[in-house]
């Protein structure tokens, strides 16, 4: 069975899903734990490529990258189409720079997550009982540390935010305009986009269940503040374009 690896609060994940679930694509999603799994992770990830999720494994083998699975998804499914030839410059565009704003997002949540016992606990795998859960909090800050090793997470946040997320989102307000799409219709930009206003406040619970510590974490009032048309563009995006 066609299986996507994945983390559920990870906009690099939601942007895989949504591409194979606009495609109708079938498919099993199996929750990744950074660091306990990263043996499993390794072994499925092919020689020579940085093992990360998502990561989807079927019978063509194993693919790393929201980009690359997104594509596989439009090769293998049906439905509009979501990399249209004329959109392929402002998707790659947008796909930088998403890119560029989802790494720092990953430096924002892990640098909260050290200070945030609900998030820890609701990091931990869903399988550990509930006694066992605020015991092992703490080695969450484990896998954090890991997580900002392995992906060399900046470590001002910060600065990023300033220097990285804020031009893109108000690029992006510039950019829309006020529109509903990137382009004229929905694209894997508006997708890749989209993802980045996970890091101002993540997209209703319907479309990504996170445990409030989570939600906590992966929000920033001040980017949520100063850019609200932003997150009601993606509302309206998801409202329209995802199912729950
Ligand atoms: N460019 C990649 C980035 C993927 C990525 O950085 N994934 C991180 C998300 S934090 C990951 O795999 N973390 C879990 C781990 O390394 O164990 C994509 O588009 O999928």
């Amino acid at each position: 069975m066609r299986t996507l690896y994945g983390l559920g609060y990870s906009g690099w994940t939601e942007k895989a899903r949504w591409a194979l679930e606009h495609h109708r694509v079938p498919y099993r999603y199996r929750e990744h734990t950074p660091l306990l799994g990263e043996p499993a992770l390794r072994w499925r990830t092919p020689r020579g490529v940085h093992p990360s999720v998502p990561l989807l494994v079927d019978e063509g083998g194993a693919l790393t990258g929201s980009f690359v699975i997104a594509k596989r998804a439009e090769a293998l499914g049906q439905g509009a189409p979501l990399f249209p030839p004329e959109a392929t410059d402002t998707i790659s565009r947008w796909e930088d720079t998403s890119e560029r704003v989802l790494r720092v997002g990953r430096a924002q949540v892990v640098a909260a997550l050290l200070h945030n016992p609900r998030a820890q606990v609701e990091s931990l795998p869903a399988f550990l009982p509930g006694w066992l859960r605020g015991l092992l909090a703490p080695s969450a800050r484990m896998g954090a540390h890991f997580i900002a090793r392995k992906h060399r997470a900046a470590s001002d946040v910060a600065s990023a935010i300033q220097e990285t997320v804020v031009p893109a989102l108000e690029q992006l307000r510039a950019e829309l305009g006020g529109r509903p799409y990137l382009r004229d219709d929905l694209t894997y930009a508006d997708i890749t986009a989209a993802a980045m206003l996970q890091l101002a406040r993540p997209v209703d619970d319907r479309y990504m269940p996170l445990g409030p510590g989570t939600r906590e974490v992966w929000t920033n009032e001040s980017l949520a503040a100063r850019f609200p048309d932003l997150l009601a563009w993606r509302d309206a995006l998801y409202a329209k374009h995802r199912k729950p």
